[in-house]
C-alpha cells in the first residue's frame, strides 16, 4: 500500500535559468542549458501523468540554483514552510520563492536568526517522522528552529537529526519509499545509524540514485540506473527513467526540482 505522504495533487518547480551553469557545483563540466530544459520539461511531464498539477515559476536570471526549488522550503501537511539555505548565494532564492507565490501560498518562517541555516534537500518526511540532516549546508539552530516550527503544525511529530557527511544533502543519501524502507547511498557517512527504518544500500556506482523522486506509486530515476529500477520495482512502485545528466553535473537530481502536496 502506498504511505499517504507519499501521494501528491500539486507542486511547484521553476524553469531552469540561462545562468543556470554558474550554479554551485563540485564538478568541472560545461552544461548544455538546452538539453537541461529539455529534460526538466520530461520531468514536468513525469509528474503530469502521475496527475500531479504542476505550478512552473519563470526562470530567475539572477539566482542561477533557483530551479532546486527544494532548498528554499518545505511543505508539510499541504503547509509551506520558508527555511534559509545554508550557501550564501542561494539565500535570496527564499525571498524570490516568497514573491512569485505570495497570491497563491501562505508561508509559515523559521524564527528570525543570523547563525541558523536549513536546506529542504535536507529535510526527509517520513510519515510521523521528520529526519533532518546536520550537513555542511544545515546546522542545528537551523535544524531546531524548523523543528519548532513542524511542531506547530503536528505536536505528535517526531524529529530526528541526522548528523552526516560524504554526500551533499540527507536526500542525497537516502529516499523514504514507504514509512519502513529507505533506499540509500553507500557514499553517505553517518556519525550514528539511522534511528528509523530499514534501509535498502544501493549498489555504490549508483548511488546517486538513492535520490529518487517516489510519487503516487512511482519513483522518477535516472534512466541508466537499471539496478536501481529493479530494487524500485519490488518495492512496488513503478520506475519511471528520465535523464537527467544535466542536473547531475549541477549536484541535484529529482526531488530538488520540485516541492509537492
Ligand atoms: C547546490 O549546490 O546548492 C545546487 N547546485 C544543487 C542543489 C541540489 N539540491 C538538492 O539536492 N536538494
Amino acid at each position: 500500500m502506498q504511505s499517504n505522504f507519499l501521494n501528491f495533487k500539486s507542486g511547484i518547480a521553476r524553469t531552469p535559468p540561462c545562468s543556470m551553469a554558474q550554479g554551485i557545483t563540485t564538478q568541472n563540466i560545461t552544461i548544455d542549458v538546452d538539453l537541461a530544459r529539455e529534460q526538466h520539461h520530461q520531468y514536468l511531464t513525469a509528474l503530469n501523468e502521475l496527475g500531479i498539477s504542476i505550478s512552473l515559476l519563470e526562470p530567475e536570471e539572477s539566482l542561477p540554483d533557483s530551479h532546486f526549488v527544494e532548498d528554499a522550503a518545505i511543505i508539510y501537511k499541504e503547509q509551506p514552510i520558508l527555511l534559509r539555505p545554508g550557501a550564501l548565494e542561494r539565500r535570496n532564492e527564499v525571498e524570490c520563492l516568497r514573491n512569485s507565490l505570495k497570491a497563491q501560498l501562505k508561508f509559515l518562517e523559521l524564527e528570525k536568526s543570523d547563525e541558523g541555516t536549513v536546506d529542504g534537500g535536507d529535510v526527509l518526511l517520513m510519515g510521523e517522522h521528520v529526519l533532518i540532516g546536520i550537513s555542511y549546508r544545515t546546522n542545528l539552530v537551523g535544524a531546531e528552529a524548523l523543528a519548532a516550527v513542524l511542531r506547530t503544525i503536528n505536536p505528535h511529530l517526531t524529529i530526528h537529526f541526522i548528523e552526516f557527511s560524504g554526500v551533499l544533502h540527507l536526500k542525497s543519501g537516502f529516499v523514504a519509499l514507504n514509512d519502513k524502507l529507505l533506499l540509500g547511498n553507500p557514499h553517505i557517512k553517518l556519525k550514528r545509524p539511522l534511528p528509523i527504518g530499514e534501509v535498502i544500500w544501493l549498489p555504490a556506482e549508483e548511488g546517486y540514485a538513492a535520490n529518487t523522486l517516489v510519487a503516487n506509486g512511482a519513483a522518477l530515476v535516472f534512466a541508466e540506473c537499471t539496478t536501481t529500477q529493479a530494487i524500485l520495482k519490488q518495492a512496488k512502485l513503478k520506475p519511471i527513467p528520465l535523464d537527467m545528466s544535466e542536473f547531475r553535473k549541477m549536484d541535484g537530481s529529482f526531488t530538488c526540482l520540485s516541492l509537492l502536496w
